[in-house]
């Protein structure tokens, strides 16, 4: 059995890693670490808790104690624990800094020391760029980040690469654009939107609306991800995009459409501070080693709609009977009108 340690398994992205990987490889024995802060859940990976080759640990990647021991007798380290929310770093950064820095350095320091060790994937972000107005961000270009969650990546992203150049860490790192599918939390704009209009609630576009993401259904991240596992090289970066430009004001038009709600609960609110304009990303370097996404985006976001009113039992405690999200959701949007 091949040993495969999956950090932040029980968030959006990680969860659907962990459920894609037992069915994808019956010689994979997964150990799960997650902290399960707000975001981290273990309804998330309820399919697979009675799995033999699954086991999950909860602890804080940061906690040498509980990670290195983790990270030692494990062949493939897939990294995905962060904090992840844009809106969370422009209120308070210190766990960004925490965990998506200093958490992946107690991890780095382990991986040093693991005997078996053969791929170590840092989860990096196209937000490290920062805003690209036009083009495509190759993964040679120069790294920008503007807020604080984007430069935390960033920290990591070049941290884990200077363990590779230093000290040999077979690292390789993936930089994703935006993803999208079951399971993520909703205080991203999908989730959120999808979750507002089910509910007849504003959704609260920024700005002018016009900022532009790149989405990417989330198993086509994990196919990419996996795909890198042995055909990727150690030491170099790999940009994951789907190749979906949309602008959000058309997105949530499409969310609307969907979920068969009116035009009038688009509710424009004043900008997110520095907001990134646009992300793109040159991905032929992934599609030389073979992959392509599959996902096509209508389909993908047609199904996410529909994975959101099917399980409403997922979302409706954490938006309803959770006071932290409520109050999350208050300092966030209290000064943005009718959201
Ligand atoms: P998420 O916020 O849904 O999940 C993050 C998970 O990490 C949670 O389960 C949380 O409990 C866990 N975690 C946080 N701090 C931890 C700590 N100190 N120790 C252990 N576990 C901890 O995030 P996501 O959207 O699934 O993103 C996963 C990774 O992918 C992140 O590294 C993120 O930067 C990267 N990424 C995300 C996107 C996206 O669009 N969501 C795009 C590109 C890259
Ligand atoms: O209420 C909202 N209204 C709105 O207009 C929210 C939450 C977002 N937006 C806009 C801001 C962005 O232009 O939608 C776009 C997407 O916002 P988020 O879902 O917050 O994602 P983003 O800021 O693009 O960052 C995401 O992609 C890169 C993830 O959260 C990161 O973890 C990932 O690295």
């Amino acid at each position: 059995m091949i040993d495969v340690l999956v950090t932040g398994g029980a968030g959006f992205i990680g969860s659907n890693f962990v459920r894609y990987a037992l069915r994808a490889h019956p010689d994979w024995q997964v150990t799960t670490l997650d902290k399960l802060t707000y975001c981290g859940r273990l309804e998330n990976l309820q399919e697979v808790m009675d799995d033999p080759r699954h086991r999950f640990v909860k602890g804080d990647i940061g906690d040498e104690a509980v990670s290195a021991p983790l990270v030692k007798a494990s062949e493939i380290v897939v990294h995905f624990a962060a904090e992840t929310h844009v809106d969370r770093s422009l209120q308070s950064a210190g766990e960004f800094i925490h965990t998506d820095v200093f958490g992946t350095f107690v991890l780095l320091e382990a991986a040093r020391q693991a005997p078996n060790l053969r791929r170590f994937v840092q989860i990096s972000t196209d937000e490290v760029y920062g805003s690209v107005p036009t083009g495509a961000s190759k993964e040679t270009d120069e790294l920008r980040p503007r807020n604080p969650y984007s430069a935390s990546k960033a920290g990591a992203d070049r941290l884990a690469y200077s363990y590779w150049a230093t000290y040999h860490v077979p690292v390789v790192i993936t930089r994703a654009s935006n993803n999208y599918g079951p399971n993520q939390f909703p205080e991203k704009v999908i989730p959120l939107f999808i979750t507002n209009a089910l509910e007849d609630r504003g959704l609260p576009l920024y700005g002018d609306g016009l900022n532009v993401r790149d989405w990417l259904h989330v198993e086509d991240h994990c196919r990419g991800v996996d795909l890198l596992l042995d055909k990727g090289e150690a030491g170099e970066v790999y940009n994951i995009g789907g190749g979906n430009e949309v602008p959000n004001v058309e997105l949530t038009r499409r969310i609307l459409e969907l979920t068969d709600k009116p035009a009038s609960l688009i509710t424009p609110v004043p900008d997110r501070v520095g907001h990134d304009r646009r992300y793109a990303l040159d991905t032929s370097k992934l599609k030389t080693l073979g992959w392509k996404p599959q996902v096509a985006f209508a389909d993908g976001l047609r199904a996410t709609v529909n994975w959101y009113r099917d399980n409403r039992s997922w979302w409706d405690p954490i938006k309803h009977q959770d006071p932290a999200f409520q109050s999350y959701y208050k300092a966030q949007y209290e000064t943005r009108r009718g959201a």
